[in-house]
């Protein structure tokens, strides 16, 4: 015989992994135009993920700012200007294999200063036609498409 309580053991069925809650980061980024219909993008540092690859320069949004004040701080702090953020292009949601993010991304302006690689290891204006020809973060591809499309450039 095998003795035993039936009432109140634990279930019988192999438990599952727990559910995680995929982190999510909301992050700005700028598309800085300037006189000659270029833009500004920039190239992210080795050590820093996604390193070596281009992007439309920004980050993360922190507590306390609009998305709009946390591209205009962004832009400081990794590229030395001022700038002023104009119209809205796009929203890009993208899901990286540890959390997902919504980038939101805005045309902008320099105010003042000159762009100097602060946070980047480097910086370049390119032509909308020539964006493809150096490597970008996978998100950052769905803001040139925008851009390709007639009138992308504002
Ligand atoms: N990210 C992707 N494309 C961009 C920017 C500005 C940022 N154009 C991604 C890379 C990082 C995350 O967002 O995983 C946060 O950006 P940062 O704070 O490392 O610049
Ligand atoms: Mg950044």
């Amino acid at each position: 015989v095998c003795l035993g309580h039936e009432s109140g053991r634990p279930t019988d069925y192999p438990v599952k992994a727990p559910k995680k809650k995929t982190p999510h980061m909301v992050v700005g980024a700028a598309v800085v135009t300037n006189r000659k219909g270029e833009v500004l993008i920039a190239q992210r540092r080795e050590k820093d993920m996604l390193g070596g690859l281009w992007e439309f320069p920004g980050g993360k949004q922190e507590t306390g700012e609009t998305i709009q004040q946390c591209i205009v701080r962004e832009l400081k702090e990794e590229l030395g200007i001022n700038i002023e953020t104009c119209g809205f292009l796009v929203t890009v949601k993208h899901a990286y294999s540890h959390f997902t993010m919504d980038l939101h991304t805005y045309f902008a302006k320099i105010k003042s200063g000159r762009p100097r690689p602060l946070e980047c290891q480097n910086f370049q204006w390119l032509k909308i036609s020539d964006l493809r020809k150096v490597p970008y973060s996978k998100a950052d591809l769905n803001i040139i498409a925008e851009l390709e499309k007639p009138n992308g450039l504002k």
